[in-house]
């Protein structure tokens, strides 16, 4: 039982109590507990297996809900929330995933029309039904329909940052395996896109036809499997408690690289990679590459050349190493073979992150404390951006409260810049703001007020359903702010929950280059946005760019992490990322507007 299952128990009983109606604090109770439980950044079981009474100290948890954290603990299971799920219908929670349908909806739904499912969902919605309820009119009903739509759309595959947490786990099981000497993942995880359809692990062994069984064997007992679905000599395929599929091949050392190749993919740079082999006489497949021979009696043989390592895979048909986010077809080998393919960003090139939350609107801690957490990660600033009045949900600042927090800027600055006299490395919290923009492109907050900041994120929040024609008139008119600095989060879309909004994006592309505005790559892992394919259209056309974590808790800085392998996937080089640069030089990008 780790945090995030912990966690994920709470939250099945807030809404389950939420959907049955009951006391309003019980469930703000339970919420809450979910919330701080995943995102504390100690173990739970650490805490507990030191002292249980500790459990009582973390905020939020009192007596009752440190029991129930021990019982999770020692048992796997919490009789509480097994009892509260024996007469419940589970389908209402099944709902609750489709978006715009919350707690109360599926109340409604389930007590006026018995709807315990997405399906008899579904069916009502499109009969009509829905739009009869209290508080539901046939544009809410028309809302959940395309949601689920959505919904059914991304059902299969996982967000990127769930495979890693997953593979990460299965990784470290395996590499206890006796006999198994190297264990890495690779498919779609490896080339780190967006979304993930299921986990590719391969093993290698110095005796495949010996090793295999006891490999696959070893494999099956990992405790996260639910189902086996096949269990053959080089391949088994399990379902994991998740849902999730995990696929295992056990590989000969000596033919290891050519196996991370093959199944790295993609398919389409896979397919390209062995037009050329062809042409040069070779075979390339998940064995290895192989030399064709003609023999004497005229027939041809294939006799094993390289395959150890994915270099000697790269090098048997004249290419350098391509990085596994680049190998999607687009025109890397061609580049590689001129030696003209671009060094991707990396995360360590950079030294600040432009969009960070705290607790200010609807981030977590206190401003130091995030400051301090970016220092110690080796960041040498950060753009301080809360939301702007706007976003009443995520307690937007109003002008007045933007004012005291600056003060509390400022004075932090002078503690930095004094710790750094002193010799820590120096510091800057930049002066920054969220800043909604509007349905009719205006600006949430006053230019007045704007001017004072150093960075200005401008992004959308609100009225995803305009027309295409609406949605780039009302962004352009943001783009001619003089305030406005970075292009937040900018297709809109949260992954597997709802699609960008209707946009010329390559108009928006153009408008940003010419406003001398920089479009953000957002790591947060259900935006990832911009996304990978207008990255790389964007770089084509000179755009530039940051990498933001968006963290609302310093936990989420890691999210850079993700963001950097968008713009990797999206072909963006160091020169392109303006938080790579020096403070200094980061500002002055910025100068050439008003
Ligand atoms: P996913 O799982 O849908 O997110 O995407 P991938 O890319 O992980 O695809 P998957 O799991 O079906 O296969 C893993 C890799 O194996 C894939 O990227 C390329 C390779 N592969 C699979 N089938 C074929 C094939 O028929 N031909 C070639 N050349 N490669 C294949
Ligand atoms: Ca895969
Ligand atoms: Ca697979
Ligand atoms: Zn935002």
């Amino acid at each position: 039982m780790d945090n995030q299952k912990i966690a994920a128990v709470f939250q099945e009983i807030a809404d389950v109590l939420e959907i049955q109606g009951a006391n309003k604090f019980r469930v703000l109770a339970y919420q809450k507990a979910a919330r701080t439980i995943g995102e504390l950044a100690r173990d739970l079981k650490d805490i507990y297996q030191k002292d249980p009474k500790n459990l009582e100290e973390i905020p939020g948890i009192g007596k009752d809900l440190a029991l129930k954290i021990a019982e999770l603990i020692s048992t796997g299971k919490c009789q509480y929330h097994i009892d509260l799920l024996k007469n419940f219908p589970t389908g209402l929670l099944d709902m609750l995933r489709v978006r715009g349908v919350g707690p109360k909806k599926v109340k409604l739904f389930y007590a006026s029309l018995q709807i315990d499912t997405i399906e008899k969902l579904r069916k009502a919605a499109q009969e009509g039904k829905l739009r009869d309820l209290p508080k539901m009119g046939e544009k809410s009903e028309a809302e959940i329909l395309k949601s689920l739509d959505d919904y059914d759309k991304h059902q299969e595959r996982m967000m990127l940052s769930e495979a890693i947490q997953q593979v990460d786990l299965i990784l470290k099981y395996m590499k206890k395996c006796p006999g198994v000497t190297r264990v890495e993942h690779a498919g779609s995880l490896r080339r780190m896109k967006d979304t993930v359809g299921d986990l590719d692990i391969l093993a290698a062994v110095k005796n495949p036809e010996k090793d295999h069984k006891k490999v696959m064997d070893y494999f099956i007992k990992y405790e996260e499997v639910e189902k086996v679905i096949a269990n053959g000599e080089t391949k088994t395929s399990v379902i994991l408690k998740s849902g999730v599929q995990a696929d295992l091949r056990v590989i000969d050392e000596e033919r290891f690289g050519a196996a991370m190749h093959y199944f790295t993919g993609s398919k389409a740079h896979n397919v390209s990679i062995r037009d050329r082999a062809k042409k040069m006489g070779l075979k390339i497949n998940e064995y290895g590459v192989f030399k064709i021979v003609e023999k004497k009696n005229g027939e041809t043989e294939e006799v094993f050349y390289k395959g150890k390592t994915e270099e000697d895979v790269f090098a048997s048909v004249g290419l350098p190493f391509i990085p596994p986010e680049m190998r999607e077809d687009r025109g890397e080998i061609e580049l590689a073979l001129e030696g003209k393919l671009p060094k991707p960003v990396e995360l360590k090139d950079l030294r600040g992150d432009m969009h960070v939350h705290s607790k200010w609107s609807d981030g977590s801690q206190e401003i130091e404390e995030v400051a301090r957490a970016y220092m110690a990660a080796g960041f040498e600033y950060i753009a301080l951006t809360d939301h702007s009045p706007a976003v009443a949900v995520a307690h937007g600042l109003t002008p007045e409260r933007f004012e005291m927090q600056w003060d509390e800027i400022d004075e932090l600055n002078a503690d930095f810049a004094k710790e750094a006299k002193k010799g820590a490395k120096p510091f800057v919290i930049l002066k920054g703001v969220e800043c909604d923009i509007k349905p009719d492109g205006s600006m949430d907050l006053p230019d007045k007020v704007l001017k004072h900041f150093d960075i200005v994120v401008a992004s959308v929040h609100s009225r995803f359903n305009m027309t295409e024609k609406e949605q780039t008139e009302r962004i352009l008119k943001a783009f001619q702010n003089p305030y406005v600095k970075i292009w937040g989060h900018p297709s809109g879309r949260l992954i597997n929950q709802r699609e960008p909004y209707a946009i010329d994006m390559e108009r928006m592309i153009d408008a940003a280059i010419h406003h001398g505005i920089a479009l953000e790559i957002d790591g947060q892992p259900d935006r990832l946005d911009l996304f990978d394919y207008y990255c790389k259209m964007a770089k084509d056309k000179g755009a530039k760019f940051t990498v933001d974590s968006d963290s609302h808790h310093i936990n989420q800085i890691k999210n850079l992490e993700f963001g950097i392998a968008v713009a990797k996937r999206g072909w963006v080089e160091k020169k392109d990322v303006l938080n790579t640069l020096p403070l200094k030089e980061l500002l002055k990008f910025w100068e050439k507007r008003k």
